[in-house]
């Protein structure tokens, strides 16, 4: 028999359980992380969405009833009345001494994945029980991290008088380029899943001359990587009256900041991850090394064979990872691997891009954009796209565009670094792969 909810209700979270609460009557929430039964004497940890607090049952300093009753599994659903007791052997130097406890919801005695934190279970099983996994003391660290990353870049942009857009995820017509579109039926028409935000926040920084995003976009890339997800959750940002040269530094600003307010806000989720001593406040300006020496560099350095115009491969950024493992740029990419929209530069061999790398990781790219109508129409027409797909974009360029620049960022790739996780789904709620649409 399951008890019923009634009248309790949470007096506290787990993280408010201070030791001013000392000898006060508390009523917790949450799931059994842990369990241990040494006969007259019983340890629950009872975890809730902020972490975990010890329950102690001593026979004979409670009633019988509650002693008995206290038969619990992994993952039970229980909430517990008690008084707050000091004690140091406590993680956290405190105890529960429950008075009343209610068994809400049970489990099977088996779970499917390890939930005690004595052992990570292989990804993909945890990901199918993804609801239960979630749970768990390691991801609640991650998306703890997550939250203040979003926090952070929003009040960063906020402070410098960005305006917050939110554009439209099913679109007409591709934005950077032809491949790599889910096509959705709309209505009687094909239209397809955006892949970033790019020309309307491109479109609205004629408007509100400095605008972010945070949100999802759409890849369909069949890249079965550790880097690579279908459904990405971005960072766009556009900025009008200036270029890429502008975009550097608030860009550099903005990874300083956000690093510096998880370090301020969150150090308890980086050491848990064990990375306190990884993630760290990183030294501005960011180096910035054009394409061209950084392509003589994995040439010269490490025996590639790479010509002008080539992306360096994974294997390239392996080893040029290695030699610069810090934040970094590379600048000036050649103007034929760069979307229509990216400026060319003086010498039109060149453009006005720029990716920021994280050792080997490619974490944004960026640049000036083209804002003269005729110039983009050419573009368009020189990368082999239909200028008719791009109308209704192009007349936003008929009535004062203004010259502009910004960054597009991959808010989970970012993430993986920033907690040092092997695998990129680990910092999705509900990954999107080629291979994973469920749950
Ligand atoms: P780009 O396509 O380079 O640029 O994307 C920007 C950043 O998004 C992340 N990213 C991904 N992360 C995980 N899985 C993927 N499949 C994936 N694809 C991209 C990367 C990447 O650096 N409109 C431009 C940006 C701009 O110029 O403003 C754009 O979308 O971290």
């Amino acid at each position: 028999m399951l008890d019923e909810l009634g009248d309790w209700r949470k007096t506290h979270f787990t993280r408010d359980i201070t030791p001013e609460l000392v000898g006060k009557e508390v009523i917790l929430g949450g799931w059994v992380r842990n369990y241990r039964d040494l006969g007259g004497l019983k340890f629950l940890s009872l975890q809730d969405k902020y972490g975990e607090r010890q329950i102690t049952l001593k026979k004979g300093t409670i009633s019988d009833d509650i002693f008995d009753k206290a038969k619990v599994g992994y993952q039970y659903c229980l909430m517990v009345k008690g008084t707050v007791k000091a004690f140091d052997a406590a993680p956290g130097g405190i105890e529960i001494i429950p008075s009343d406890l209610k068994i809400l919801n049970k489990t099977p005695d088996k779970l499917p994945i390890d939930m005690t934190g004595e052992t990570i279970s292989e990804l993909d099983l945890r990901l199918n029980h993804r609801a239960l996994d979630l749970r768990s003391l390691r991801n609640q660290a991650i998306f703890e991290i997550r939250g203040e990353m979003l926090r952070s870049i929003r009040h960063f942009l906020f402070e410098r008088a960005f305006t917050e857009i939110t554009t439209p995820k099913i679109i007409g017509s591709a934005t950077e380029g032809g491949t790599e579109l889910f096509p959705i039926m709309y209505f009687e028409r094909e239209a397809f899943l955006t892949q970033s935000a790019q020309l309307y926040k491109e479109q609205l920084s004629g408007v509100y001359e400095r605008v972010f995003e945070i949100s999802d976009c759409f890849r369909a890339e069949k890249s079965r990587t550790k880097r690579h997800i279908c459904e990405i959750f971005m960072l766009d940002v556009e900025m009008a009256f200036v270029t890429m040269d502008d975009i550097l530094i608030l860009l550099e600003e903005l990874v300083y900041n956000v690093i510096k307010d998880i370090r301020d806000n969150k150090m308890k989720e980086l050491k848990f991850l064990e990375m306190e001593k990884e993630t760290i406040l990183p030294e501005l300006p960011f180096p910035r090394y054009k394409y061209e020496e950084i392509i003589d560099l994995i040439n010269n350095k490490f025996g590639f064979n790479l010509e002008f115009g080539e992306d360096p491969s994974t294997e390239a950024y392996r080893k040029l990872g290695k030699e610069l493992p810090d934040y970094y740029y590379i600048t000036h990419w050649p103007m034929a691997i760069k979307p229509f929209y990216i400026m060319p530069s003086k010498d039109p061999k060149y453009s006005e891009s720029f990716d920021l790398q994280k050792g080997m990781l490619e974490l944004t790219s960026g640049g000036t954009r083209v804002h003269n109508k005729i110039q983009l129409e050419n573009a368009l027409e020189s990368k082999g796209l239909n200028l008719v797909s791009f109308e209704s974009h192009l007349r936003a360029f008929d009535y004062g565009m203004p010259p502009h620049a910004g960054f597009g960022l991959g808010i989970d790739r970012w993430l993986t670094m920033i907690c040092g996780l092997d695998d990129i789904r680990e910092t999705v709620m509900y990954p999107r792969t080629p291979d994973r649409l469920e749950p």
